[in-house]
């Protein structure tokens, strides 16, 4: 690497007048914006797989769920996780350098304050969603990668959850806690094997998907190639070609704000339906009942049916004195917090931002974490995958539950919220149970919420305490709040600043619907 390399290719990507922050999701803004930023988390991506002794570092560029015109990009680390979330202030720094010069200053110093050895080979993998933005923010960091004498390899458009699995298994590779082979069609094969097996000689009618015209459809239509035919899966919403389809009137995001239907769905009575978001790490299940009323389950449904399918699957193998534990937000419905204390389980409150839930489930053998929006999965410990698989079972009985539980550890992405293994794990975990999906619905009934923004002066003024359940700042604000909240039965009401768009959330839950949005108006009026 040299000085000059680094600087001509870095002033190829002139950096906007503009602040950024590596937030929640990584950088995520309008694409126009956002070059020169790619082409610095390269060079991050760089300095951190040298520090990590020349570990595989994922570079993944999406915006999820945010409008066709935004993009993001954001790291993922050598075990498939988030960056860890010191790194954050250099990206924020590197992306910040009002220089070309400054970059390679930067990025030198960083070099010397983690004593990088200069030898060491970095190792990077990249990959994209289906925005008409994401060839030429590629392109950009490709030129980063190669100024600095990066091995790389891209992977096209992928979900983010495929790339974070790629990772995982460059790096575990010919190791014990090894994860796969490193390729998509390692990934197919992986989740499709334990589904097929745990659905052997079940059927359980059909799924609809709407993918939100996202990368999430294409993958999905590859994945269905593996799948045996116990269930039919109907691909919808899945056009890549016109850009500004993506996340419109479709998706996860669409689906669980507006409590509806997505407009392109007429949906049968007691049928599944469910939604991706653009980059595939999110999933909501609906349906209509025979009423044609809207029934949403959410992550929170999602995160209870698993906990206590595989609950039941540990006990009924013989396996004694594995933890469980259920990993939620602040945005869970309360409904659903009872329901899991109900069923004998600890939950953690953690604040929003999939990093804090994905650290707190790591505390439990095996640790269910979802964000009420659909972003979840569930982790086992090391310790937990070895007893599982070395356990001697004493019955048959304990030795089906057995087979189940293991291929169930197969057919989860435990790497991060991964939309198409946690829709074949849903299909599974109905199929097993025999249910419909107002069965599954009827687990707890949802307390009526709301959600929702306010553009205020200043979103930093707020501060929060308590898993962000409680502010400390703007002072006396929260005392406002408890004593609306006071008013109303069974209500519970939350804000926060939000940590990917300019605005502060107001949440709030009670008895009724008119309560509920009564609630969340009088404290969103609160706030200036
Ligand atoms: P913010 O903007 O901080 O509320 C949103 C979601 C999070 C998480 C992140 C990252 C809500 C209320 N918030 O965070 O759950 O998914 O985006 O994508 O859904
Ligand atoms: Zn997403």
């Amino acid at each position: 690497m040299s000085q000059e390399a680094v600087i001509a290719a870095s002033g190829a990507y002139p950096k906007p007048a503009q602040t950024f922050q590596y937030g929640t999701a990584g950088f995520r803004m309008k694409a126009d914006l956002l070059p020169s930023v790619v082409f610095r988390v390269g060079l991050l991506a760089a300095l951190r797989s040298r520090y990590k002794g020349g570990k595989v570092i994922g570079v993944m560029i999406t915006a999820s769920h945010n409008p066709p015109a935004d993009n993001g990009v954001k790291l993922i680390d050598p075990l498939g996780e988030m960056l860890e979330s010191s790194w954050e202030a250099y990206g924020t720094a590197l992306a910040n350098a009002d220089s070309d010069q400054a970059v390679y200053e930067y990025y030198t110093q960083l070099e010397q304050q983690f004593n990088i050895d200069k030898s060491v080979v970095p190792q990077v993998i990249y990959g994209s969603d289906t925005r008409e933005s994401s060839p030429a923010l590629v392109q950009a960091l490709k030129d980063a990668l190669d100024a600095v004498g990066v091995k790389s390899q891209g992977f096209g458009a992928v979900t983010t959850p495929q790339l974070h699995y790629v990772v995982r298994c460059l790096n575990t590779q010919g190791t014990d806690e090894a994860y796969g082979e490193p390729t998509l069609e390692g990934y197919y094969k992986k989740i499709s094997t334990a589904f097929n097996q745990l659905m052997a000689n079940k059927s359980n009618g059909s799924v609809t998907v709407d993918c939100a015209n996202g990368v999430g459809g294409p993958k999905l239509r590859e994945l269905q190639k593996y799948l045996n035919n116990s269930i039919e899966v109907t691909v919808t919403n899945d056009d890549t070609e016109t850009f500004s389809k993506l996340n419109s009137q479709s998706g996860a995001d669409y689906v669980k704000t507006n409590q509806r239907l997505p407009p392109s769905v007429s949906a049968q009575p007691l049928a599944r339906y469910a939604s991706l978001d653009g980059d595939a790490d999110r999933i909501v299940y609906y349906y209509v009942d025979k009423s044609s009323v809207f029934h949403l389950l959410d992550g929170d449904k999602i995160a209870t049916l698993a906990a206590s399918f595989i609950g039941d699957l540990i006990h009924s193998s013989g396996i004694t004195d594995l933890s469980i534990g259920v990993v939620q937000t602040a945005y869970a419905n309360g409904s659903s917090t009872a329901y899991i204390e109900k069923l004998g389980l600890p939950t953690v409150c953690t604040p929003t931002g999939v990093k804090h839930l994905h650290h707190a489930a790591l505390a439990y053998d095996c640790g269910v974490y979802f964000e009420a929006n659909g972003h979840g999965t569930v982790l086992f410990s090391t310790d937990a995958l070895k007893r599982i698989f070395s356990h001697q079972p004493a019955s048959p009985a304990q030795d089906a539950a057995l087979t189940d539980l293991k291929n169930i550890t197969e057919l989860i992405n435990q790497t991060v919220g991964d939309a198409l293994s946690d829709l074949l794990l849903v299909e599974v975990i109905l199929a097993h149970k025999n249910w419909t999906p107002d069965l599954w619905d009827a687990c707890y009934t949802d307390l009526p919420n709301r959600l929702e923004k306010a553009e205020v002066e200043d979103r930093n003024a707020y501060k929060t305490t308590d898993a962000e359940r409680k502010l400390t700042h703007p002072v006396g604000l929260q005392e406002q709040i408890d004593a609306l909240v006071g008013k109303y039965q069974q209500a519970r009401s939350f804000v926060r600043p939000s940590g990917t768009e300019n605005v502060v959330r107001v949440y709030a839950e009670a008895a009724t619907k008119a309560e509920a949005d009564e609630l969340a108006q009088k404290v969103k009026a609160l706030l200036h």
